[in-house]
């Protein structure tokens, strides 16, 4: 079975639709055919300030909403990133391999730090492309399931995979991104011409899974559309319309042209409500299965702790086998 290997951040506490619908829900289809790691980000997320007590309450709510999305412990390798201590050294290693130009270039460090503040975007923000590229090489992973945003640092992965491989001798599998070309941006619902996200400037914008599906079904129907009355699926001309449509599309499987010949003629009021109602019955089983894995911490602590012990003996292999190629001298 090819391998694939991703990870989520725990920061926002409440996944959002475009987590969900550009990355989580194919992880869950994916652990049927492949050998799946999935994984909770917990030293990404240290990149921006973290309160101690909210990062541990939010690594276990990032657990416990994957297996509500459909992660089969039994099916994949589930863990917390600090769990297994060799992403930080191989994180080093690639450290050591990459230019500072190269790290400079990195889109997404450009927009963190923008937000951050120059003078505040940590030194472990500009390397955390970096760090990527070790989570997804130590697994010698075949594809890597995400959305758009994070397709530059697939590229960075192979660019530092070949280098090493060139240097030291073959080590590493070159990854591909697997990015869904339908659902691989979700946009914001009130400013469709940007990447839905948890630090969105307005939390009308953003669908956050746990929100009370009241919210939810509201923020839904306030979504901006545009002043014409067509229900057609453009992104250009219109991105909130369009972005409707592919949620629509996803959560229920209907195909884009079937549901424009569905709302001919209806207006956008009728979109928005059905897209509501849809989206309330995803949600409220969602966030029930969520809060059931919470409350069963046991449970929560064996699946990690199966998890981590399964990532490690993979992990740890692939690092010291590229230990020994850079030449450290072995410990007795
Ligand atoms: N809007 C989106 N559309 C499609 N996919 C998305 N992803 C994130 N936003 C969208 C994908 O979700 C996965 C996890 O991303 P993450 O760990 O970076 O989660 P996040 O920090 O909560 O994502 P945000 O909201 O995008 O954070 P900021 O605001 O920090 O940039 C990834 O596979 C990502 O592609």
């Amino acid at each position: 079975r090819p391998r694939v290997l991703s990870g989520i951040q725990p920061t926002a506490g409440s996944f959002h639709l475009g987590n969900y619908l550009g990355a989580v829900r194919q992880w869950v289809a994916l652990q049927e055919t492949h050998d799946a790691f999935y994984m909770v980000v917990d030293l990404h997320a240290i990149t921006i300030p973290q309160d101690p007590k909210e990062l541990r309450a939010n690594t276990r709510l990032a657990v416990a909403q994957l297996l509500a999305a459909g992660l089969d412990p039994d099916r994949c390798t589930l863990f917390v990133q600090s769990h297994v201590p060799e992403h930080a050294q191989l994180g080093w290693v690639m450290n050591c391999l990459t230019g500072f130009g190269e790290a400079s270039r990195m889109t997404q460090f450009k927009d963190k730090a923008a937000k951050q503040g120059a003078d505040r975007a940590s030194v472990g923000l500009f390397t955390y492309p970096v760090l990527q590229v070790a989570d997804i090489l130590l697994y010698q992973a075949n594809e890597v399931p995400v959305g758009e945003d994070q397709r530059q640092h697939i590229e960075l992965t192979r660019d530092l995979a070949e280098r090493f491989n060139g240097r030291f001798g073959e080590t590493f599998t070159i990854p591909k991104p697997y990015i869904l070309k339908e659902t691989a941006k979700i946009y914001d619902l009130q400013d469709p011409t940007v990447k839905m996200s948890k630090s969105a400037s307005t939390p009308k914008g953003l669908i956050n899974l746990l929100d009370e599906p009241k919210v939810t079904a509201k923020k839904v129907k306030s979504a901006v559309t545009d002043t014409d009355t067509v229900i057609r699926y453009d992104v250009v001309e219109k991105p909130g319309v369009s972005n409707l449509l592919t949620i629509l599309s996803t959560l229920t499987g209907a195909e884009i042209p079937e549901l424009e010949e569905r709302y001919a003629g209806k207006g956008y009021g009728a979109l928005k409500t059905d897209l509501a109602e849809v989206m309330v019955e995803f949600v409220t089983p969602f966030k029930e299965r969520t809060q059931q894995y919470l409350d069963d911490p046991e449970t929560l602590d064996s699946v990690l702790a199966k998890g981590a012990e399964k990532a490690r003996a993979v992990a740890a292999e692939t690092l010291a086998r590229t230990y020994d190629r850079v030449g450290f001298l072995p410990a007795k």
